[in-house]
């Protein structure tokens, strides 16, 4: 690398908060590094990235866009991730095979806040890091400065911050920036070259103090360097970028740059750092403990498509190469191998270790699949589980006869998403969609339209409440019927009683003497569980225990269909008798805040009829609490839209149900009431 030798290709993940810039940074480093001619804009739809339409619909990333180019003979792969929390999903598949991230963010310490999960994901992760402070070009006129900024950074960072340079202000904006490690100033032009300069006396001190502590920084991990240090020796330039380097490559620090990306400032210096400091994809490999081999292709794919001509899709990261169009992968044959040019997909005819490609025509992988010619050889070690899902909506096609294609389009909008899953609900009849929140879910349902033409409808899914009664009672029922030649009879005495929450059905069979004959009380409980479908309410009966105590029959007009009769007629009578109540599932939620809006997520759960059971710091993430309490599931529908809301999208919960409560009152009338209204137009 410092030698010159040749990295080969690599690959770097944008991430950060929804617009901190991570799009427009892609633009400005594909034209700084010469792949771009003219620059677009997110503002008028033009960019390389975010070309579909639900993303330009939305002026936002609505999934990951990769773009490759070369710089100075290297390839580069970037992949810009989006920001959204309800697409995180992808950020995370992104992350899972790329060489280095680049936390794009705001020169503001008010929403320094906002990057605390990532940078703990990041840490966790091992993943080697860097900041790209955007938006200088804001600072003009403020007071804002850049230590402050990169404090309230390292207040949610465990890893130690490294500025690599300090800004130059030239009445109140910023007009260049001094290089820590060369010390040399640079002027800011915009979509040039920066413009070396004397470095200004008038950030002299603050350079010394800046570079001092990015010395001492590399020298807690070097006790050569820290001698140095003490000996008020300078170390080499080649030993800094070396120390550099290396602490990055295990995420030991996090180098800090500063920039303008709409304005491509600051964006050669981070093309540089990236071409001399990002580890090969064979270290990365190694992280990622993932064995490359000597004798033949290793892909991992981390991502799959279904794109309208080309078929189905898989993004692949090659850790052994080569990939040659037409070879076999996994027992499949690969028809086309596609790089990702700025303007679209590019042909290939072989792609070499390093490389992000997109392979055509690959049925079996799923994202986080190995692959080798013959087979796939297992998961990639550290592949993430899908995040849980906390929004849902039924879906249902405008069109009656679309129905089984909506169930192969979703099938296919699930591969590709692991965070989006669905599932026919047997209880409500309908399509359930789920996923990570209303933007997540309207953007599949958009993508039904526009890729598989499949308009739909939507709505919040139905709550699955239940009905038991409060007041147990003995029925007698007699079914009889003459009717031609022989007849129906039966006759049942029963005892009907509640039991406690959760204990389902009980059919006890307490007959003697033969009164009826074994063979028609299995059509009796039949009958019972007849009833309970839909109770005096309109709902299913839970929680109840039916006795059949007495009876008669007839020797040749009894059978098993007249006891099934009997039985339904005497349950029926006993349920409306017996003080009927709605129950309502309750689901146990547990949420995770930053501690300073504990008390909004408290106030949150009350004003949803939640009972808050107990709270905690969580002891292995300071500054979060953990909030446990129990939620009527009726008041959770757009609970995680509130939640984000009033925890600058921090906050997060997971929910499983709990138990069944009773539900009386005007709350009760209304579900009742609605309920019928349902039933009566079906
Ligand atoms: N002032 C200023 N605005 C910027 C800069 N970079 C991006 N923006 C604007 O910030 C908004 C969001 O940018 P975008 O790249 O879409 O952010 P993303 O959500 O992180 O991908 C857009 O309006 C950009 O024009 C910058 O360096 N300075
Ligand atoms: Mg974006």
């Amino acid at each position: 690398m410092m030698n010159g030798m040749r990295s080969g290709p690599r690959v770097a993940a944008l991430v950060g908060p929804y617009l901190s810039g991570k799009t427009t940074l892609l633009e400005a480093l594909l034209l700084a590094a010469g792949n771009l001619h003219r620059k677009g804009s997110v503002n008028d739809g033009s960019t390389a990235g975010d070309s579909s339409p639900e993303a330009r619909a939305r002026h936002m990333s609505v999934e990951m866009n990769l773009a490759s180019g070369d710089y100075l003979g290297e390839r580069w792969t970037f992949i810009d991730c989006p920001g959204s929390v309800e697409l995180q999903a992808d950020t995370l598949r992104a992350l899972q095979v790329a060489d280095v991230a680049i936390v794009v963010c705001e020169p503001s310490a008010d929403k320094a806040g906002m990057l605390a999960p990532l940078f703990r994901m990041l840490d966790e992760m091992s993943m080697p890091h860097m900041v790209y402070i955007n938006k200088m070009d804001q600072l003009a006129g403020s007071d804002v400065r850049v230590r402050d900024v990169l404090a309230a950074l390292q207040g949610v960072s465990e890893r130690p911050l490294v500025l690599r340079e300090v800004p130059i202000r030239d009445n109140g904006s910023i007009t260049g920036h001094v290089d820590l490690v060369s010390e040399r100033a640079y002027h800011w032009r915009p979509g040039q070259t920066s413009d070396l300069v004397p470095m200004p006396a008038t950030v002299k001190e603050r350079e010394q103090d800046a570079r001092q502590q990015l010395l001492e920084a590399l020298a807690d991990f070097d006790d050569q360097l820290l001698e140095q240090l003490l000996e008020d020796v300078t170390p080499e330039r080649d030993d800094v970028y070396r120390h550099l380097a290396q602490n990055l490559a295990e995420d030991l620090i996090v180098p800090v740059f500063l920039g303008s990306a709409d304005r491509d400032h600051g964006v050669r210096r981070l093309l540089k750092a990236l071409r001399h400091e990002v580890p090969t994809a064979e270290r990365t490999a190694a992280r990622l403990e993932i064995a490359a081999r000597t004798d033949g292709p290793l892909v991992e794919v981390f991502k799959t498509q279904y794109a309208a001509h080309a078929g189905k899709l898989s993004l692949a990261r090659i850790w052994s190469g080569p990939v040659q169009d037409g070879m076999t992968l996994a027992g499949e044959r690969v028809g086309g191998v596609y790089a990702f040019g700025p303007g679209g997909l590019v042909k290939k005819t072989t792609a070499d270790a390093g490389e992000v490609v997109a392979l055509a025509r690959l049925d079996k992988p799923r994202a986080g699949d190995l692959l080798t010619e013959k087979e796939m050889t297992g998961r990639a070690p550290f592949w993430p589980a899908a995040p849980e899902p906390v929004y849902a909506l039924t879906v249902e096609a405008e069109q009656k006869t679309d129905e089984v294609k909506l169930t192969a389009a979703l099938a296919k909008l699930a591969e590709e998403d692991a965070s989006l899953s669905f599932r026919h609900d047997t209880e409500i009849g309908e399509l359930v969609l789920s996923g990570q929140g209303p933007v997540h879910l309207q953007i599949a349902l958009d993508r039904l339209r526009s890729r598989f033409n499949l308009p739909v409808r939507s709505r919040a899914p139905g709550v699955p409440y239940r009905e038991t009664i409060r007041r147990g009672s003995a029925q007698h029922a007699r079914f009889k019927r003459q009717t031609g030649g022989h007849g129906q009879f039966a006759d049942v005495h029963l005892e009907v009683r509640p039991l406690a929450r959760g204990e389902g059905f009980r059919f006890e069979d307490k007959v003697v003497g033969g009164v009826i004959p074994r063979t028609y009380i299995p059509a009796v409980e039949d009958g019972a569980r007849e009833a309970m479908a839909r109770g005096p309410l309109g709902f299913p009966v839970v929680d109840i225990a039916v006795a059949l105590t007495n009876g008669q029959y007839h020797a040749v007009d009894s059978s098993e269909l007249a006891f099934k009769t009997a039985g339904r007629m005497a349950v029926q009578e006993a349920l409306t008798k017996g003080e009927p109540v709605l129950l309502e599932p309750i689901l146990q939620v547990t949420f995770v805040t930053p501690t300073d809006y504990t008390s909004r997520v408290q106030r949150l759960i009350s004003g949803r009829r939640g009972q808050i059971l107990g709270f905690d710091s969580r002891t292995d993430w300071p500054g979060w609490d953990e909030v446990k309490a129990l939620i009527p599931q009726a008041d959770m529908g757009d609970l995680v839209i509130e939640l984000r809301s009033l925890t600058l999208g921090l906050g997060g919960y997971s929910a499983s149900f709990s138990h069944l409560a009773e539900l009386v009152g005007k709350q009760a009338d209304r579900v009742v009431e609605s309920r019928a209204a349902a039933a009566a137009a079906a």
